[in-house]
């Protein structure tokens, strides 16, 4: 899947970009099967009383938008569904067709070696234009991992849905900020948001990178995937367009290694070194080990966890102060 080439630039600027690796007709199902749920939600909306109409005449690219107009936050909450897999059946089933595609977990186990597991996190982007709550700052994944798993190998996949470009906020990548291997000082959490955040001062002085020359911005095509390490430095750009970016990230570590939530979550195993054979995953089996703490209140537009306590909370808003109360 990959080349040795490939491989390599992986390992020494801490990202990759791979095209044409998810099948196309895999995405599609993605799409449909998210359609499913935003049009479960806006119906309960509806039935509550929260918004007056449901958009449904609308597609994939606006209809989130135009309902967020009348729910705010509408966006943080569909993020919401997909942490908390409200959905009941645990992650959705397209989503674990991508992940457990041959394609996606034959490329990571060449950049982490055989024993390929699932992460507990998944994240669904909902990216609507303008959203303040969308634009994630510059950090490394490992801010929001707990420290037992920060001297480990975890990357990410990152799957846009849509063409991903500078207008409708794609990502940057901070290229070789993975290498000294650390987890540099963060801070939390950026405006009205639920996001850790590395500043350009710390990114050059603790990571010893050089803005000016380091950024690469990641313009993707469907299919694509930017794949980086929980070292490296990324950050997505506002949405100036006029439909929603949406993706999801994945992902993946070596079996057996913490996986980053402090040994309270279990992870999947995707590929097993031993086994030439395919693999059988028992998705639902996982989902009903896994700690699923759904919120009392299922329309609930916060998100907050632990990387709260870890990092210092420069500015409070909604995101933190609601972890401060369920901490209590
Ligand atoms: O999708 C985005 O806008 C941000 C993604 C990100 O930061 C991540 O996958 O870690």
């Amino acid at each position: 899947m990959l080349t040795v080439d490939e491989v390599g630039f992986f390992h020494e600027n801490g990202f990759l970009i791979k095209e044409n690796i998810i099948p196309l007709r895999i995405i599609e199902d993605v799409k449909m099967e998210l359609c499913k749920y935003v049009d479960e939600m806006a119906k309960k909306l509806l039935s509550q009383g929260k918004i007056k109409n449901s958009y449904a005449h609308l597609g994939f690219y606006e209809r989130v938008s135009e309902i967020e107009k009348e729910f705010e936050h509408f966006s943080v909450l569909l993020h919401n569904i997909a942490y908390y897999e409200m959905q009941q059946d645990g992650t959705p089933k397209s989503v674990r067709k991508v992940w457990s595609s041959p394609e996606l977990v034959e490329a990571v186990s060449q950049l982490i070696g055989p024993k390929v597991s699932g992460h507990p996190v998944w994240n669904l982007r909902v990216k609507t234009p303008g959203q303040e709550q969308a634009v994630v700052p510059w950090h490394q994944d490992h801010s929001y991992s707990s420290r037992d798993s920060w001297d480990f190998v975890n990357i990410t996949a990152w799957i846009p849905l849509i063409d991903a470009t500078v207008k409708n906020g794609c990502l940057q990548v901070v290229r070789g900020g993975h290498q000294k291997k650390i987890v540099a000082q963060h801070t939390c959490c950026v405006g009205n948001t639920w996001y850790t955040s590395l500043s350009d001062e710390t990114i050059e002085e603790e990571l010893k990178c050089n803005l000016n020359n380091d950024v690469v911005t990641c313009e993707m095509k469907q299919g694509s995937v930017l794949f980086f390490t929980f070292h490296t430095p990324h950050r997505s750009l506002e949405n100036t367009s006029k439909d929603i970016r949406w993706s999801i990230d994945l992902r993946f570590h070596i079996t057996g290694e913490p996986n980053g939530s402090d040994g309270t979550e279990e992870s999947i195993v995707l590929k097993d070194a031993n086994k030439n054979s395919e693999l059988q995953i028992d998705w639902d089996q996982w989902g009903k080990n896994r700690v699923k703490p759904v919120p009392d209140d299922p329309f609930t537009t916060t998100v907050s966890g632990p990387w709260m306590n870890e990092w210092p909370v420069e500015t409070h808003n909604r995101h933190t102060l609601a972890f401060i109360k369920d901490d209590k």
